[in-house]
């Protein structure tokens, strides 16, 4: 059985291929009859399909991420589950693990609250520490943005305790974690420096936490992000030493996906043809990334052009072909989506207009099982 939220898409999918439309096409006002048919699914996808992202940038600024502690938010992501939660995003390169690093009065708070209960039934944080970190939510999310849109990134430390924070959600809403590790953290000579990550390995065999692991995010742009470029190759044999340490950890079995690219345009096709020649041998799945629209610039009439949706299609055949040439067989997974990039489109992203997108993507990625978050 799907998870109901699948099975309602899958019910959505049925829908524009049996309306009814009297006297040809429709015009705004007019009523459409859909007639849905239940009885058999149009295509199967993975039961882990909408699985989805918690943009790293949460861990800007470690108090926020005690959000996560809220049973309303737990009950909800159980409903996705069994699903991926993917730790990553830009931010991705610009966090660094700081295991002496101490939790801030916030995440003591959380802590605090979940002393002496089951820790996935216990309490959120104080109503008087949740009140003012919502109050004080919204200019965070200026700083985020502006951020993103000026492209200057500062790195954050996170500690221990964001981790926990991050991996009791995961594990009390049934969901597996993803984690993306650094992949900007470079010695002299360009290589990836693994001793952060290495740090951080320790410290989650040591919890017994079971995580799947990523490296870097988008690296295709981290010259405009970071003003360093890596190419495929280089990439490849990063993940290479990447698999070797966690073969020599606890984490011998955990899964590695990669290498989560933009948009398979020019340069960006020959990094992940590269990058698989030297490196997708220790990738479980290969991830690249898809966004319909700028999310400043696009308009209601844009998230309901066809002409838009259908976007989608020649990227998949592009990453399809590249993966067929290099690593025929290895499966591919969209690691990340959305309507529109650079925080979403204001009173579209998060409305019914955008469900269009997430059933476009839906429908043409369930031929290859690829999950969706
Ligand atoms: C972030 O830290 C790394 C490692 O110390 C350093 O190489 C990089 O330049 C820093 N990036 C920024 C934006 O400060
Ligand atoms: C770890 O999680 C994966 C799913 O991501 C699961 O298949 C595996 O059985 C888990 N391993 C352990 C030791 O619990
Ligand atoms: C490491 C850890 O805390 N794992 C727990 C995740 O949740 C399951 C139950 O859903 C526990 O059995 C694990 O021990």
């Amino acid at each position: 059985m799907p998870p109901p939220l699948l099975l309602l898409l899958l019910l959505l999918l049925l829908g524009p291929l049996r309306a009814v439309a009297p006297g040809g096409l429709a015009g705004p006002e007019d009523p459409v009859q859909l007639d849905f048919s239940t009885e058999q699914p149009a295509r199967k996808v993975s039961p882990a399909f909408l699985s989805f992202t918690i943009d790293a940038s949460l861990a800007t600024d470690p108090r926020f991420l005690t959000f996560l502690g809220s049973p309303k938010l737990r009950t909800l992501a159980r409903g996705l589950s069994p699903a991926y939660l993917r730790f990553g995003g830009t931010k991705t390169d610009f966090l660094i693990f700081d295991p002496k690093k101490e939790p801030s009065f916030e995440e003591r708070s959380y802590w605090q609250s979940q002393l002496n209960h089951d820790i996935c039934k216990s309490g959120f944080i104080p109503s008087d520490v949740e009140k003012r970190l919502q109050l004080e939510w919204p200019s965070q999310e200026q700083l985020l943005l502006r951020e993103q849109y000026f492209k200057r990134f500062k790195n954050s430390t996170y500690s221990r305790s964001s981790v926990d924070i991050l991996y009791t959600f995961a594990n009390c809403s049934g969901l597996d974690l993803i984690f993306g590790l650094n992949a900007l953290l470079r010695t002299a000579d360009l290589q990836w420096d693994s001793s952060n990550a290495r740090l951080l390995l320790d410290y989650c065999s040591s919890r017994r936490y079971n995580i799947s692991w990523e490296l870097g995010n988008e690296p295709n742009s981290f010259q405009k992000k970071a003003g360093i470029f890596i190419d495929g190759l280089q990439l490849g044999e990063d993940f290479v030493k990447l698999h070797k340490l966690l073969g020599t950890s606890a984490f011998k079995n955990a899964k590695l996906y990669g290498p989560d690219i933009g948009q398979p345009r020019g340069k960006t096709v020959k990094m992940l043809s590269n990058f698989l020649e030297a490196g997708g041998e220790v990738i479980d799945s290969v991830t690249w990334h898809h966004y319909y629209l700028n999310g400043r610039t696009a308009t209601k009439e844009d998230f309901l052009n066809p002409d838009v949706l259908d976007t989608f299609i020649s990227p998949v055949q592009k990453i399809f072909q590249v993966v067929e040439m290099t690593r025929p067989h290895k499966k591919v997974w969209l690691g990340e989506t959305s309507s529109a990039f650079g925080g979403g489109a204001p009173l579209l992203s998060n409305t019914f207009a955008a469900g269009f997108m997430i059933i476009g993507s839906l429908s043409y990625s369930s031929n290859w099982w690829a999950p969706l978050y």
